[in-house]
């Protein structure tokens, strides 16, 4: 039987965060009754003792490992030692623990940002570490390959069940609106619905606007989560994404018509560009039967609805 059954014990690593808590929804729904969480209140992730002492405690049977630090291209670019340090810490405590006190399988969440800057497109799961990387997030991304390789460590050296998804870039509701660290898509969002409100003639996006990038909601992302829980088990890792890619400019065009704002998009080619494509190749989850079901400019919409409706409590910082 699949460890994956309705009363096993899950823990979720990073429930306050959009994947973490988009994964809970995804457990409630498919009716787990064992779901377990702690804010960082409760557990600091990055204290070695103190994920040893939750585990020894609580025995979770499976681990969805989503907590993370993370962040936009400028925070990548800015807090390099924050990014490294941090997520090396937290997915070394959580994968050495996990193991060490039983845990049938462990789900690490990688990012699609660990493949070569310019890796041919769309990427294959076997061009990790075959050429550099982006140098704006490359401190995220070594934390990240690391992750993935202590996952593959542990398979062959104790015999370890954990896996390692890619996700492409998320999106989806509790996003970060911050506009120093959001990622593009949600930074898009306030912008827009900021110059709709104040009356602003134009939005600045970031870049050259060719950049082009690949949006999974983030609901299909922790779908897949538990689809790959219980039907993958080996050491490579798979891509999780929707197969189809939009540039920069193509994804303003859509937030702009969502949020309906009739002003001007003009660029800033002082902000880095980053990536020039990050398409990810999903034929092996494909493969295995897995496919999203929310359309971007669908999902778009939605998460608009979301932000105006939770605009209170929404990330918004600057
Ligand atoms: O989403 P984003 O910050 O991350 O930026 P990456 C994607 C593209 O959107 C870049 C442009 O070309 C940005 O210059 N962009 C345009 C903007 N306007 C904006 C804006 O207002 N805010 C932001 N943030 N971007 C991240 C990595 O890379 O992707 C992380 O830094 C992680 O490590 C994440 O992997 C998924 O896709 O470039």
């Amino acid at each position: 039987m699949s460890a994956m059954h309705l009363q096993a014990r899950i823990y979720v690593a990073g429930h306050h965060g959009m994947l973490g808590s988009a994964i809970v929804r995804q457990l409630q729904a498919q009716g787990f009754a064992n779901v377990l969480v702690r804010s960082r209140a409760e557990l600091d992730l990055s204290q070695q003792q103190a994920v040893a002492d939750f585990f020894e405690s609580q025995r979770p049977e499976i681990v969805f490992l989503a907590a993370a630090k993370v962040g936009g291209i400028l925070a990548n670019d800015q807090y390099p030692a924050d990014f490294i340090r941090e997520n090396l810490e937290i997915q070394t405590n959580v994968i050495h623990s996990a193991w060490r006190f039983g845990v049938k399988k462990l789900v690490f969440l990688g990012s699609s940002c660990i493949y070569p800057k310019f890796a041919a497109q769309p990427i294959r799961e076997d061009s990790l570490l075959t050429a550099p990387l982006e140098p704006t997030n490359e401190w995220y991304a070594i934390a990240k390959i690391a992750g993935i390789k202590t996952c593959q460590a542990y398979r062959r050296q104790h015999g370890f069940n954990a896996i390692s998804l890619m996700p492409t870039n998320l999106y989806g509701p509790g996003d970060n609106f911050d506009l120093n660290n959001a990622h593009v898509l949600p930074a898009l969002i306030r912008k827009f619905h900021e110059a709709k409100l104040g009356g602003l003639p134009q939005v600045v996006v970031w870049g050259t606007g060719t950049p082009r990038r690949e949006f999974l909601h983030v609901d299909d992302m922790a779908d897949a989560c538990l689809f790959l829980a219980r039907n993958y088990d080996a050491e490579s890792i798979i891509n999780v994404g929707c197969g189809e890619d939009v540039s920069i400019a193509e994804l303003a065009a859509l937030v702009r018509q969502a949020v309906g704002y009739e002003g001007r998009v003009v660029y800033d080619s002082s902000k880095p560009d980053g990536t020039p494509r990050k398409l990810l190749d999903i034929s092996r989850l494909k493969a295995l039967g897995w496919q999203p079901r929310i359309p971007l400019a669908e999902g778009i919409a939605s998460v608009y609805q979301w932000y105006l409706a939770n605009i209170e409590r929404a990330r918004l910082k600057m």
